[in-house]
């Protein structure tokens, strides 16, 4: 922190994270010595940490506050489901009511023919379960060397053994002997970063055609599906060029094998649309979902599976996979709420219409920001690539960390947006206002100017 702690217990708390927790995705000795920020409370798109300070949460927690802090309603949910049945699980041939209503009204949601859903704790057991589902299915089908999943570089896809394996983090890959066998990367669709001298189209083309390479270099025979995020997250908002998911799609049409959107970041509302294959006009077999389905109120993912895929997992007998909590009755009773809301005030809609065209448009204002290589986004997502040269778009040295003194200016001045190596990215609710987002962007504007005093001198 870089003020100096005034509530005492602020470093009552730091004390127990430094003497007994262990932070997921830390350092765990420097965050000893530095002590985590403490939040306390949160309303609508704001956060206040124990120091009292209010900050605009420009990332949605973990991309996933759909509808934005203190919504009673999600309480009200959870507390009458935890009354009336706080837990009975869905093995054994039994179920509960909320789970089934909720898969009911993801039905109704989710792309035309995709009417089941398999309930998880997260979106990467969500992932784990589409890699047993998917490598199940086709041993059903009489083709048992279908294994092979093909995922992305610089895709993120969880933290279980599967999820990292899926995903194409090699700093995740490098702990602990990942990937697994059977899991297979292709090149990302990153432009800015990596698409050189061709224009984004062409390498878009490029990008897409990586993908009927490794299907012909594996074999398609053992191939048993592609999987990718509509939009990379984690990765930094990748936003594929406009020529790649029409290319993907048309690869896909000619090789058997199933397609698996992960929805995790993208579903629920992110983009305008319900579901990023909305967006981009896919037809996957499978989304992972998790996230905005609860807007992280309480932990819930799952699988869609397209009723073509589930008439073939029909006739293979008992799936031998499940969780404790799948189905779990208040995390359903809760998500139905959100869902209730995102719908009944048309969250999506006015997303769409109103609020991803302004942020987009005031994001932009930033591109002539001498520190700013590049503004993209869709719907409420957003990246901002910091340069040293705005026409080569060539980086700083990597020792000077923009994104990291950029992202703890913003801390200090009151905003939460991310650092993805020199990536700013961010993902407020979907519940943000038009003032809000003014707010975000002259905030994200003055620690632009505060991180380019810093490094340009
Ligand atoms: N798929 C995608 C696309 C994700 O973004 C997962 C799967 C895994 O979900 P769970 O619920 O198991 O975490 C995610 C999660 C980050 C960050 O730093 C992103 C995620 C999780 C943690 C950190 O942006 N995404």
């Amino acid at each position: 922190m870089s003020k100096p702690v005034q509530n005492p217990k602020t470093r009552e708390w730091q004390a127990m994270s430094r003497d007994h927790h262990l932070a997921p995705f830390s350092d765990f000795k420097q965050l000893a010595e530095t002590g985590p920020r403490i939040i306390t409370k949160a309303d609508g798109v704001y956060l206040w940490d124990s120091e009292g300070n209010k900050i605009l949460d420009g990332m949605a927690g973990l991309w996933c506050v759909a509808v934005g802090y203190g919504r009673k309603e999600l309480a009200d949910a959870a507390f009458k489901q935890m009354q009336e049945l706080p837990y009975y699980n869905m093995f054994f041939q039994t179920a509960t009511p909320p789970p089934l209503e909720l898969a009911k009204a993801i039905a109704e949601l989710a792309p035309e023919g995709m009417n089941h859903v398999f309930f998880t704790g997260s979106g990467s057991e969500g992932n784990d379960t589409m890699l047993r589902m998917v490598r199940h299915y086709w041993a059903i089908k009489g083709q048992p060397a279908k294994k092979v999943i093909i995922s992305r570089v610089n895709g993120y896809h969880g933290s279980t053994v599967a999820g990292a394996s899926l995903g194409g983090m090699k700093y995740m890959h490098e702990q602990g002997d990942l990937p697994i066998p059977g899991i297979v990367h292709i090149p990302q669709p990153y432009w800015f970063g990596e698409g050189g001298e061709m224009t984004p189209e062409a390498f878009g083309i490029w990008a897409a055609e990586q993908l009927e390479a490794k299907i012909l270099e594996v074999g398609e025979a053992n191939v048993a599906a592609f999987i990718a995020e509509p939009i990379q997250g984690a990765g930094g908002v990748i936003i594929p060029p406009d020529s790649y998911w029409p290319k993907i799609r048309e690869i896909l049409a000619k090789y058997d094998i199933l397609f698996v959107a992960d929805e995790v970041i993208c579903g629920f509302g992110r983009t305008g649309e319900w579901f990023g294959s909305d967006y981009y006009g896919l037809r996957p077999d499978m989304m992972t979902i998790a996230k905005g389905l609860t807007s992280g109120y309480i932990p819930m993912g799952g699988l869609i599976v397209r009723d073509e895929v589930v008439e073939v997992l029909n006739q293979g007998g008992d799936f031998n996979h499940g969780f404790t909590y799948s189905g779990h009755p208040v995390a359903a009773a809760v998500a139905l709420e959100n869902l209730r809301i995102l719908r009944e005030e048309k969250i999506v809609e006015r997303v769409k219409a109103e609020t991803a065209p302004y942020l987009q448009k005031r994001l932009r204002e930033l591109a002539d920001h001498p520190l700013v290589g590049e503004v993209r986004g869709v719907g409420l997502l957003g990246a901002i690539e910091l340069v040293q040269n705005k026409a080569s778009r060539e980086r700083f040295p990597g020792d000077v960390g923009v994104g990291m003194i950029c992202r703890s200016h913003c801390f200090s001045n009151g905003l939460i947006m991310r650092a993805v190596g020199d990536t700013m990215i961010i993902a407020p609710p979907l519940v943000i206002s038009q003032a809000e987002i003014d707010e975000l962007i002259s905030k994200a504007r003055h620690c632009l100017d505060l991180t380019a005093q810093e490094v340009l001198g």
